[in-house]
């Protein structure tokens, strides 16, 4: 009998978190030809197939996705430049992490900014140089942002729901991401500083980029055409 043909497994692995990253990433994959077989939302499932054999996706945490690019658990991910920042912090630089960053990919875009309650006069706070209690997920950003301005803050590292914190008195102030709006509102918080501009960043495994060159450059060239798409669209 003649020994079964090896199981082809995927030429490549793309890793995206469930929610806007996913939703926003499949436009771009389909103008790649790429197909995602199944619903997170509805599956179980953490490796996704495709309509081709030799592309799959893996669901991970929004944060854990230049972890899995950075060592080759994916070739290639897609992830918040927020994510991104914290990440190359962690490791004391962008050079330490070796990620190859070819796609600013204009998806999942919000700002980073600092909000404090309403009634928290955060002007005069500063102007007095008084000690500030930041509470946030983005604690290498938030240092950045305050070290560069010059004022003193005690950060305090949370994991979600930032919102609360200024209510509870945990903290005067908070660095989060905003896009709506709807969230500072609803829990009667105003933004007082932009920090920057976010959008979802491509990424890539420099091994992968060498050894899989020609698997992924037609998914690198249909990302790129697309964002200038988008781009010409907005403009137009
Ligand atoms: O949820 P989990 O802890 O697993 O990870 P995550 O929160 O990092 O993932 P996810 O899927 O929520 O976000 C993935 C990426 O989407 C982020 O890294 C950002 O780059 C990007 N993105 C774009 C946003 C938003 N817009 C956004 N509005 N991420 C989070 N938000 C949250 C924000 O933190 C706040 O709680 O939405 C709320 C504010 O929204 P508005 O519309 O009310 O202002
Ligand atoms: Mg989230």
């Amino acid at each position: 009998m003649m020994a079964a043909a090896p199981t082809a497994s995927p030429v490549l692995t793309l890793a995206l978190s469930k929610g806007r990253i996913f939703e926003e990433t499949l436009p771009l994959l389909q103008a790649a030809g790429i197909e995602v077989l199944e619903d997170p939302e509805k599956s179980r499932k953490l490796i996704l197939p495709t309509n081709r054999a030799d592309v799959r996706v893996v669901l991970v945490r929004a944060s854990d996705v230049p972890t899995y690019v950075q060592y080759g658990g994916a070739d290639l991910g897609v992830c918040g430049k927020d994510t991104l920042l914290e990440h190359e912090a962690e490791w004391g630089g962008a050079a330490n992490v070796g990620l190859y960053q070819p796609l600013d990919l204009q998806i999942a875009r919000c700002r980073m900014s600092v909000a404090v309650r309403e009634d928290f006069d955060y002007p005069s706070a500063v102007r007095r140089g008084s000690r500030l209690k930041v509470a946030t997920k983005y604690v290498a950003i938030a240092r950045d942002f305050f070290a560069a301005k010059g004022v003193h803050v005690d950060l305090i590292k949370l994991y979600g729901s930032m919102e609360l914190a200024p209510l509870t008195g945990l903290a005067d102030a908070i660095v989060d991401l905003v896009s709506t709006g709807n969230t500072l509102k609803a829990n009667h918080l105003v933004e007082v500083e932009r920090i920057m501009d976010i959008s979802a960043r491509l990424v890539v495994n420099q091994t992968s980029l060498k050894v899989k060159r020609e698997a992924l450059r037609p998914i690198l060239e249909a990302f790129a055409r697309a964002g200038q798409a988008d781009k010409a669209a907005a403009a137009a």
